[in-house]
């Protein structure tokens, strides 16, 4: 076969990185018409109603994590990638306050890891809630430098990923929160996956002008177990690729509350994020009496907290992403690689954590 001239192979090479630079753009801003919004009832062809397991998790079980019962989710598969579950935002109205108090005052402490302790002693990074509480009162003007949650990029929990190595070792554990995993476990039997553990957390803290280089998941051990992605506060623009960097992308919304499951022959998509929009008008609005009302876990957040997290969502995302690391009975490798050393197969991340503009 005649070798194709090198302009169509750089061509087809680029199709991901072509999209994410469409999207990323300022000027003149991108056309968002193709960006599939799970959120408003669609008639797409690519987008089909899936139905959750009703027995696989009680209305009691769900609420008690903040999500409605999971007859009344609104979940979905996309056309080309099996195994890929997008659910529209299945919290109760009010729950996102907690975790995203969660993720801001209590997931950030020690023993987690975050960012800040690559260039920090422990004693700087010891309590980023307060230190940066007490900053954010100082009146307008008067708040340089910016404050250690202004600065909060990556949080790690469970087993810490090593960003050199792009590997987690049994060595660098921490318990993971059990209510996150408790919430994980929900969402991961009400898709069919009724073994998950949540083994290993990455957050990821957006400004409205970070983006998230394009790659694929594929650190953990075990790539049967699928990933659970949350997100709160801002919207993104998500591209769902395929295997192949050539492959174009799919762009979709997510906005504050949905949830991804990637799994099966979705489990090892290229992925990114190349832009953070404004939260839509409804969305943002319901953040306001998040906090009020309810019986439910929003009732652990103090008008204090939510005051200070609903300032912070009004100009920023929060990602989780929650991994199952081994499979059952699975161990590390005996010999894990030395610091900064990585296989060919582990190279596919670049620009993993969100950069900015
Ligand atoms: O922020 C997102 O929606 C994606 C995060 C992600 O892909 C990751 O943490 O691996
Ligand atoms: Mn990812």
């Amino acid at each position: 076969m005649a070798k194709k001239p090198a302009s169509i192979v750089e061509c087809r090479e680029d199709a991901f990185r072509k999209i994410f630079k469409f999207y990323k753009r300022r000027t003149p801003p991108p056309d968002f018409s193709d960006v599939v919004d799970f959120s408003k009832s669609t008639t797409s062809d690519k987008v089909v109603p899936v139905k959750m397991d009703p027995d696989a998790v009680s209305d009691c079980d769900a609420a008690r994590v903040g999500l409605l019962p999971t007859r009344d989710w609104r979940a979905f598969n996309l056309q080309g990638y099996p195994g890929f579950i997008f659910i529209s935002n299945p919290f109760l109205r009010g729950s996102q306050a907690f975790w995203v108090r969660q993720c801001l005052k209590t997931y950030p402490q020690k023993p987690n890891v975050c960012n800040l302790d690559m260039h920090m002693s422990p004693t700087d990074t010891q309590d980023i809630w307060a230190k940066s509480v007490r900053n954010l009162s100082r009146p307008v003007g008067k708040r340089e430098p910016k404050t250690l949650l202004e600065r909060l990029r990556w949080v790690t929990l469970g087993y810490h990923y090593n960003w050199n190595s792009k590997t987690y070792s049994a060595n660098h554990y921490t318990p993971f929160p059990t209510e996150l995993r408790l919430l994980s476990h929900q969402i991961a039997a009400a898709c069919g996956f009724p073994g998950f553990s949540a083994e290993a957390g990455i957050l990821n803290y957006y400004r409205s002008d970070s983006s998230l280089g394009i790659h694929v998941d594929e650190s953990e051990l075990d790539h049967s177990r699928p990933l659970l992605s949350f997100s709160f506060g801002q919207s993104a623009i998500f591209l769902l690729g395929g295997t192949q960097r050539q492959d174009p992308p799919t762009a979709m919304y997510m906005h504050s509350g949905d949830l991804m499951v990637m799994s099966g022959q979705s489990r090892l998509l290229y992925h990114a994020v190349p832009r953070i929009v404004p939260a839509p008008q409804e969305v943002a609005c319901s953040w306001v009496s998040d906090q009020q009302g309810g019986a439910g876990v929003e009732q652990q957040v103090s008008s204090e907290d939510w005051a200070v997290c609903s300032k912070y969502i009004h100009s920023s995302r929060i990602n989780v992403t929650v991994r199952q690391v081994l499979g059952p009975g699975q161990s590390f490798p005996e010999t894990p690689l030395p610091d900064g050393q990585q296989t060919e197969g582990k190279r596919r991340r670049c620009g993993y954590s969100p950069e900015h503009t």
